[in-house]
């Protein structure tokens, strides 16, 4: 844990730091909190350079949707520049940066059924949209082009299944099926939802339950993990978070009969979403909301199946076949979802 003292240093005084703790579930960056006697704790990250080349881009855009949020509400964590004013600490490892840690929270990998927190959700991301609409779209960096646009996803997929090698490409037949059965109806609708006529607001482009943090009352917080941030359509991150916030199972489940989108989660948290955003959907992303978690679950399914087809190189892994375990995971997913579609429709037409 030494190097991340070293780090850790260049954000707060030596003397303050009580403890240093790895935490996150993330598949890109590290994670680590720094427990501070004074009991201001700081979030320490290691930005993957891989994923994320312009790391001045990213830091700006991650400082401009702070410092917006600082403004309205004090429940998002503030960003916390170096001792001497700088956005972050470059490192032969790589970039380091921090934010204030918000006390008592915890985040769930998985809702168990349980609606008030999926109500919770629903109302802290249809809050996120909302505190933000004021910021303009134009400052913000396209620091991840095409980010959840199926054309860029299936033409990596397609370039990954001509090199794959011959033993990855067979045990993932079925999968790789699956992904091209569902491909032109997924254009469609990435065509639609990205071709102009959606309104470009700011976005998470990650919210998914790990990324949702909690009191011990069971109510959500707030938002964490703002490296997506970017202008985009809303419609998206409804899907997203409904991606894992109605989940039966986490996103790493192997065992398939265990995963299903439960609709009575769903239900809870569009009642929440939708309260929050009512006066702001235009009726175009209205329309377009019901597809939303089908389609970002297939795109969450098509990554992981491309980057097992790549032999792992974007998320990591813990064990051989994770990846594929991912994708089978998400895929199972969106059959159930697709079964679901019409009551899906109809829940959030109820709700306006
Ligand atoms: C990645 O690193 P993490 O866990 O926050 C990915 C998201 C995926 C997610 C799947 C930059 O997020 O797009 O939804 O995994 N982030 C990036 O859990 O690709
Ligand atoms: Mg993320």
């Amino acid at each position: 844990m030494n190097d991340v003292i070293d780090i850790a240093k260049h954000f707060c005084s030596i003397d303050l730091i009580e403890e240093v703790e790895p935490i996150g579930i993330g598949h890109i960056n590290r994670t680590y909190r720094l427990f501070l006697k004074d009991g201001d704790d700081i979030i320490l990250q290691l930005i993957n350079g891989n994923v994320f080349s312009d790391i001045q881009g990213l830091s700006q855009n991650v400082e401009t949707v702070l410092n917006h949020l600082s403004e309205v509400t004090d429940k998002y964590p503030q960003y916390v520049n170096t001792l001497s004013g700088e956005r972050y600490v470059e490192t032969d490892d790589g970039y380091w940066r921090a934010i204030t840690a918000i006390p008592d929270s915890k985040v769930w990998l998985n809702l168990n059924g349980n609606s008030y927190r999926a109500q919770s959700c629903g109302t802290t991301l249809g809050e996120f949209h909302n505190l933000l609409r004021d910021i303009d779209t134009g400052v913000l960096k396209d620091i991840l082009p095409e980010f959840h646009s199926a054309k860029r996803r299936f033409r990596e997929f397609h370039e990954a299944l001509q090199n794959a090698d011959n033993k990855r490409q067979k045990t993932a037949y079925s999968q790789i099926n699956f992904a091209k059965d569902f491909e032109n109806k997924i254009l469609d609708y990435s065509n639609d939802i990205f071709s102009g006529v959606l309104p470009q607001r700011v976005v998470h482009n990650d919210p998914k339950l790990s990324n949702i943090l909690f009191d011990s009352d069971d109510e959500a917080i707030c938002l964490i993990d703002y490296d997506t941030v970017m202008a985009g359509s809303v419609v998206t991150d409804f899907g997203d978070a409904l991606r894992t916030v109605a989940a039966s199972a986490n996103e790493d489940e192997k065992s398939v009969d265990k995963i299903s989108f439960d609709m009575n989660l769903y239900k809870q948290f569009v009642k929440g979403y939708i309260n929050e955003v009512k006066s702001m959907l235009t009726d175009k992303e209205i329309d377009k909301l019901y597809y939303s978690p089908l389609y970002i679950t297939f795109i969450m399914g098509l990554r992981f199946l491309t980057d097992y087809l790549n032999n792992d190189v974007y998320y990591s892994i813990n064990y051989d076949d994770h990846n594929l375990v991912r994708a089978i995971n998400q895929f199972t997913l969106v059959k159930d979802i697709n079964g679901k579609l019409k009551e899906i429709k109809s829940v959030i037409i109820s709700d306006l």
